[in-house]
């Protein structure tokens, strides 16, 4: 079964709802910021009616898409694809180290613990290319960060999260891993598919009126983190791979492209070190 709009949507949302203590939503309590930020908000959108000259039809017809969003469960599916990188380009900012990228809807907490070496769960038979992932933490200093955490998730080779399609087991292909005393990992998991906005929702309705592609490149999140040390949020990206250059949510980086090789035996091997900055 293919997942639907509706079953990736609607979940994201209730994740939302769930996780959203752990990324700091809530924070926002000072009117002066609410003021300016509304105001200039509304400001932007009032522009673009007078610059456009938007019609009562056209804003009719807005008004019913963003209700069709609420209503289908894809404002964090929206915003992710669509925003998130500009705040992640205001975060990056003030960070040294690893180049962070956007965290997307489909971050789960609490997956099982693995110390590495360790294989990410997968199906007996989840197909896909075996990836080998090894590599160091290190701190800006280039002094290794022991015991360093990896906590990882990614798409199948269909394209698909576990916890936001049908018929994957939850917690597939998602894993904390934790690094030896030297910060060393290695994770044995499989290539993922590049990951399509569902085309049967609201975001998808926009994306096909608007003669857009719905593809982000293929990808594998993590958030790496020790104590003392700012955690860095970030994705990984496969050099050659489809859609590299035209991500829908304009989150690739140059500096996050892997270029794993081919190790004979059908494994695909690659090293990517992580600089962690002190706090
Ligand atoms: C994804 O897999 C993703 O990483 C982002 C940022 C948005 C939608 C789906
Ligand atoms: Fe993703």
């Amino acid at each position: 079964t293919s997942p639907t709009a509706s079953d990736s949507g609607a979940s994201a949302s209730a994740s939302f709802r769930s996780t959203s203590q752990y990324s700091g939503a809530g924070a926002v309590t000072n009117a002066a910021r609410v003021d300016a930020l509304a105001r200039a908000l509304l400001g932007a959108v009032h522009q673009v009616i007078l610059d456009h000259e938007v019609t009562y039809p056209e804003f009719q017809t807005a008004k019913k898409w963003l209700m069709d969003v609420g209503d289908g469960g894809e404002w964090p599916l929206f915003l992710d694809v669509f925003v998130e990188h500009a705040v992640e380009e205001v975060a990056s900012r003030t960070q040294t180290g690893t180049k962070g990228t956007i965290l997307g809807p489909y971050y789960l907490p609490e997956q099982v613990q693995l110390t590495s070496p360790a294989t990410l769960p997968a199906r007996p038979d989840e197909q896909g290319t075996p990836l080998l992932f090894r590599g160091q933490v290190t701190d800006t200093d280039g002094t290794p960060v022991p015991h360093a955490v990896l906590d990882i998730w990614q798409a199948d080779e269909k394209g698909y999260y576990s916890g936001f399609a049908p018929d994957i087991p939850s917690g597939n292909l998602r894993g904390v891993v934790t690094t030896d005393d030297r910060g060393v990992f290695e994770i044995s998991t499989i290539q993922p598919a590049p990951y399509q906005v569902p085309t049967d929702g609201p975001t998808g309705a926009l994306i096909s009126a608007a003669g857009w592609h719905p593809w982000r490149p293929a990808h594998l999140h993590l958030l790496v983190s020790a104590e003392g040390h700012r955690t860095v949020t970030t994705q990984l990206y496969f050099a050659g791979g489809e859609y590299l250059d035209s991500d829908v949510a304009e989150a690739t980086k140059p500096e996050l492209i892997l270029d794993p090789t081919d190790v004979g035996d059908g494994t695909r091997q690659v090293t990517y070190d992580f600089v962690l900055e002190r706090n």
